[in-house]
C-alpha cells in the first residue's frame, strides 16, 4: 500500500482514498505547497485563509532569521560553506517541529516541508560541494532517522511549477536582503532539483501524490489556477 501511494503522481482516486484515511486516522489531510524560490507560495497559502477548515503554516524564515538574533539565513546566504551545516540543521528543527503541530481543523496546509529542504536544498549543498561529505552524511542520517522513526503525515503535495528566469526576476524585484547574491544558476539548479524530485522521481522517494499548478502565471490570473486545487484540498472531491 505505502510504496502504491509513493509511486503515484497524482489522481482523484488517490486523493480521495486519502481523504479517507485521514478521516478514518483522524489527523489533518496534510499538504505541501511546494516549489522554487518566489514561486508564491505565501500567495498560495494566503488564497485559502478565507476557508475556515484549514491551517496554514508558513515557513519559518523568520525563525531563520532570528535565532536569538543572530541572521543565520543571512550566515547562510553570505558564507554557505560555513553555516551551510548550521543553516540545514535549523532548518530541519523548525520544519520537524511544524510537521508535528497538531491542528484543530481538518485540512493543514504547509509552506514547504522536511522533504524538499532534504531532497532540494541539501542536496543542492551536497552537488555543489559546499557541505563537507561527513556533513552530509550527518544531515542524511537525521533525515532517514526523522522520516523512518517519526510518523511524518503527508497527502498530497501542491508544486508550483515555475520557469527560472520568471521566479529570478521575481526575487530581484521582492528584494529581500538576505537574497540579493543568488545568482540565476542557483535558481536553474533548485529547478531541476524540485523536478527531478516531483515530475521525473529520480533521486528520491516522493511521500503523496503530486498536484502540478502553472505558478508561472501573473496575479491576474494565478487566482484561477490556484482555484484547480480547491476541491482536492478542501476535500470536496
Ligand atoms: O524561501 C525563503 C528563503 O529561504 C529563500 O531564500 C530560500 C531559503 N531556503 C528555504 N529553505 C531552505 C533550505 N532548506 N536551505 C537553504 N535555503 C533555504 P522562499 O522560497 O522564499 O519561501
Amino acid at each position: 500500500m505505502l510504496r502504491l501511494q509513493f509511486s503515484l503522481l497524482f489522481s482523484h482516486k488517490a486523493v480521495r482514498s486519502y481523504h479517507k484515511m485521514s478521516a478514518h486516522k483522524s489527523r489533518p489531510f496534510t499538504v505541501f505547497v511546494e516549489g522554487n524560490i518566489g514561486s508564491g507560495k505565501t500567495t498560495f497559502l494566503e488564497h485559502f485563509r478565507r476557508f475556515e477548515d484549514i491551517t496554514l503554516l508558513t515557513e519559518p524564515v523568520e525563525e531563520w532569521r532570528n535565532l536569538k538574533g543572530w541572521n543565520l539565513l543571512d550566515l547562510m546566504y553570505k558564507d554557505p560553506s560555513k553555516w551551510g551545516m548550521t543553516f540545514q540543521s535549523y532548518v530541519s528543527l523548525t520544519m520537524l517541529e511544524m510537521h508535528q503541530r497538531s491542528t484543530p481543523t481538518p485540512v493543514k496546509l504547509m509552506e514547504r516541508s522536511m522533504f524538499s529542504a532534504r531532497y532540494c536544498f541539501v542536496e543542492h549543498m551536497m552537488r555543489s560541494g559546499i557541505l563537507h561529505p561527513a556533513e552530509f552524511a550527518v544531515l542524511d542520517e537525521w533525515f532517514k532517522f526523522m522520516t523512518n522513526q517519526i510518523h511524518i503525515d503527508a497527502d498530497l503535495i501542491v508544486y508550483l511549477k515555475t520557469t527560472p528566469s520568471v521566479v529570478y526576476e521575481r526575487i530581484k524585484k521582492r528584494a529581500r536582503s538576505e537574497e540579493q547574491c543568488v545568482p540565476l544558476s542557483y535558481i536553474e539548479e533548485l529547478h531541476t532539483l524540485h523536478e527531478d524530485w516531483l515530475i521525473n522521481r529520480k533521486h528520491a522517494e516522493c511521500p503523496a501524490p503530486v498536484l502540478v499548478l502553472d505558478a508561472d502565471l501573473d496575479l491576474s490570473q494565478i487566482t484561477e489556477e490556484y482555484k484547480k486545487s480547491e476541491h482536492q484540498i478542501l476535500r470536496k472531491a
